[in-house]
């Protein structure tokens, strides 16, 4: 199904789950205008049923990043107006009504690790690299890849990346924190769908503190940030929800957290 204005972004549902798919495996799922636009429109209209998604790339990479094909002549206020542009639209996806997972493989690079690093956890299959080419291009980050890539793997390793046009492979792209997981070959869409699914089960609440509240408060000073987790904690608790999940433990009738 195609619920968004670009025929390269499509939209399925696995029960609860919204299955988000960049359609547009010619270009390496490079993001035009209009995929940006649809990416905004898209995570802004999720079904209602939808409790969590699962962001994945069609073909043999998840996405070569911005398509460079229409970085024309733009002054200065047409370039603040694209980032911002891109930067609307990521937010959508990062602070979305659901948490978002994204199986990787192939290119995760530019715009592409943007858009990774917009979502809530990255599974990436061990044929995954990432890269920032912009360093070399010319040009710089733009989709805010300087707030968030840094948030994942520190300002030096983005500078490093950046600066020397290194690329990382998938296991240490695990290792630094690009990731969450890493997964043979073919199996990121696999995983993202099982952890999407065990997230859906979640509270609501539970779920919009984690993808709304915390990246705030990781934000804020420290006794800010202590107040904010104080509030969130009274307002998760007194949740009729939470009240029925902790009285299933206390009569032994929720799972105990296993060695894994
Ligand atoms: C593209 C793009 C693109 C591929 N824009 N058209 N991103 C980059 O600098 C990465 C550029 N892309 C690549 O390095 C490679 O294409 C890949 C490693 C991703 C994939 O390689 P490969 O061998 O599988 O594919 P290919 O043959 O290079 O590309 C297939 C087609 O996709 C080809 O078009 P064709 O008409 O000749 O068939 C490519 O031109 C096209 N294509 N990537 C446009 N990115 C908000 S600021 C963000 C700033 C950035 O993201 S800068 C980094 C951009």
């Amino acid at each position: 199904m195609s619920a968004s204005n670009s025929p390269d972004l499509n939209l399925s549902m696995d029960g609860d789950v919204a299955v988000v798919c960049l359609s547009r495996p010619i270009k390496r799922n490079a993001l035009n205008d209009g995929l940006i636009v649809a990416l905004r429109d898209m995570f802004q209209n999720l079904p209602s049923q939808a409790k969590a998604a699962v962001l994945h790339g069609e073909g043999d990479h998840f996405c070569a990043g911005l398509d460079l094909s229409e970085l024309k002549e733009r002054d200065a206020g047409q370039g603040v107006m694209h980032s911002r542009m891109w930067h609307q639209a990521l937010d959508c996806v990062q602070y979305g009504p659901v948490p978002v997972v994204a199986a990787l493989h192939g290119a995760v690079v530019g715009g592409g690790l943007e858009l990774a690093s917009a979502c809530h956890i990255r599974v990436a299959d061990e044929s995954t690299f990432y890269a920032l080419p912009e360093g070399t291009r010319g040009i710089f980050v733009g989709g805010g890849g300087s707030v968030r890539v840094p948030k994942l793997i520190g300002a030096a390793r983005m500078t490093d990346m950046m600066l020397t046009g290194r690329v990382y492979n998938a296991v240490d792209g695990e290792r630094i924190g690009l990731s969450q997981y890493v997964v043979p070959n073919g199996e990121a869409l696999t995983k993202a769908m099982d952890l999407a699914r065990r997230i859906a089960t979640n509270a609501p609440l539970t779920n919009y503190a984690l993808t709304h509240v915390l990246p705030r408060i990781a934000e804020q000073p420290a006794d800010h940030g202590l107040m904010t987790e104080a509030m969130m904690a009274a307002i998760a608790q007194a949740a009729p929800e939470a009240k029925a999940r902790l009285n299933a433990f206390l009569q032994g009738k929720a799972d105990k957290v296993k060695k894994p």
